[in-house]
């Protein structure tokens, strides 16, 4: 997990790190995965046992935490009966709740026409909510921009 920095404040100090130029330090490997940026809340433990499932799967991760994620589900035109604890947003496509990894890399593969994906709720089993064994079968959900949604996986 990265804490925020200001942009600037951080390029600066990149550069008085590396004494390198910018453009050939920056340039973007092929194979990397696009950032994702997490609003969540200060104290929500399983939002940050989601965010080390995303790195683990090679996402690098921006969280940002919010005193209320709603406000940020709306920016990201996510309806609320599909809240969850935390709201992302990755090239584009939101992604609410507890959204498996594999799942949000079919996503960028595909690029369907779409708000995003969500988990509503936090179902026991799901990335960041395990609890022992012990998995509750939930769906991920492929959300469109009238409202509705599809299920883009079932995990059963
Ligand atoms: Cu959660």
């Amino acid at each position: 997990m990265k804490t925020t920095t200001p942009p600037n404040l951080r390029r600066r100090s990149l550069l008085a790190l590396t004494g390198l130029a910018l453009p050939a330090f920056a340039a973007a490997r092929p194979d990397a995965l696009p950032r994702i940026t997490v609003y969540k809340t200060e104290f929500c433990g399983c939002c940050k046992a989601w965010i080390s499932h995303l790195e683990q799967a090679g996402f690098p991760v921006e969280a940002i935490n919010v005193a209320d994620t709603s406000s940020w589900r709306a920016k990201l035109r996510m309806p609320d009966t599909y809240g969850s604890c935390h709201t992302a947003i990755v090239d584009g496509y939101a992604v609410e709740g507890h959204v498996p990894a594999a799942d949000i890399k079919r996503l960028l593969v595909e690029r369907p026409r779409a708000i995003g994906l969500a988990v509503p709720g936090m179902p026991v089993g799901s990335p960041g909510m395990e609890a022992g064994g012990h998995k509750d079968p939930y769906d991920v959900l492929l959300v469109t921009a009238d409202g509705r949604s599809s299920v883009y996986r079932a995990y059963r």
